[in-house]
């Protein structure tokens, strides 16, 4: 097994949400035992701590519906720099944080990996496809509108810090979508991401999707950024969210999405977002995800194959 360098960055943001509660995330995620599971796979491990929120950036927009636009422009801001720097060596860990973190993340992996000259690809797991723009968003959430903004989708201009490299569609594909506004169904219909809906799931099983994706990224030789929304989850396994939607992955269909990412080779960064411990139960939803990052990042019960038909 390749030896990775895991790099865990706190990202204390709920303003992007609906509801309170994401702020803890990462708290949750380490006393759930995040970095000893990943060393305990054999990893090397660093803990960068949780970023401070920076002061609110000056902006406005005429949507009067967009809450908290001036705190995650800032955290946007902030993110993709320190994205940007941690991309330079190792896996960097984002530990949410509500998925509007996800336009910061995002978008500092995207600029460096412009600058080394590999495509990159992003696997976006979710109930949710995010892709309003702050016009179009209704509720105001801006957790509802990061893949539009990282995909350079119009609608963004003196919300959201301009990008220095957006991410191609068309090297997005998503997984587990069950939950899409009518603004949001449009606005993907022409875009060229792949949207592999949980109908897609239930047909085809999650394997094959994936694998053709993966094929993909290797083929290109890519850099891969996962983005892991607890809503992927069916809420009965993975309570401690804002946005529960019913008819999510089960607790194979994940582990076995992240067992296929391990064997790839081919992720580099991950966001985990969505966590709301004020919402879990006993801890079991981070339990849960500390579990799938082991997957991830190399644990198995057999070394394969074991068997043959
Ligand atoms: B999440 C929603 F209306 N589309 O815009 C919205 F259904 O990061 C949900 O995926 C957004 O959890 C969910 O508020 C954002 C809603
Ligand atoms: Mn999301
Ligand atoms: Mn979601
Ligand atoms: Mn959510």
């Amino acid at each position: 097994m390749t030896v990775k360098h895991c790099k865990l960055i706190g990202v204390p943001v709920q303003e992007g949400a609906g509801r309170l509660g994401c702020e803890m995330g990462p708290s949750s995620l380490r006393t759930a035992g995040l970095a000893a599971a990943i060393t305990g796979l054999g990893h090397r491990l660093s803990d960068l701590g949780n970023l401070s929120a920076p002061p609110a950036s000056q902006v406005h927009h005429p949507n009067p519906a967009l809450k908290n636009l001036p705190e995650i422009s800032a955290w946007v801001e902030l993110l993709s720099q320190a994205a940007y720097d941690a991309s330079a060596e190792g896996m960097p860990i984002f530990m949410g944080g509500d998925h509007s973190i996800a336009a910061g993340t995002v978008a500092g992996i995207a600029r460096r990996a412009a600058e080394t000259g590999r495509p990159l690809f992003m696997l976006w797991l979710d109930a949710h496809p995010d892709f309003h723009s702050l016009e179009s968003t209704v509720s105001g959430n801006i957790h509802g509108t990061p893949v539009a903004y990282l995909t350079g989708q119009a609608g963004f201009g003196g919300g959201l810090p301009p990008l220095r490299a957006t991410l191609d569609p068309k090297r997005v594909a998503m997984l587990g979508i069950r939950s899409v506004d009518p603004a949001e169904r449009r606005a993907l219909g022409h875009c060229g991401v792949s949207v592999f809906d949980m109908r897609a799931i239930d047909e085809h099983g999650i394997a094959p999707l994936l694998s053709r994706f993966l094929d993909r990224v290797t083929a290109e030789n890519g850099l891969l950024h996962v983005s892991f929304d607890v809503d992927f989850l069916d809420p009965s396994i993975a309570p401690a969210v804002g946005t529960t939607v019913p008819g999510g992955a089960t607790f194979r269909e994940a582990h076995l999405v992240m067992e296929m990412l391990h064997d790839s080779g081919l992720v580099s960064s991950l966001d985990l977002v969505e966590l709301n411990p004020f919402l879990d139960e006993r801890g079991r939803t981070a339990t849960l995800l500390v579990d799938l990052v082991a997957s991830l990042l190399g644990r198995r019960v057999m070394d394969r194959p074991t068997w043959s038909f």
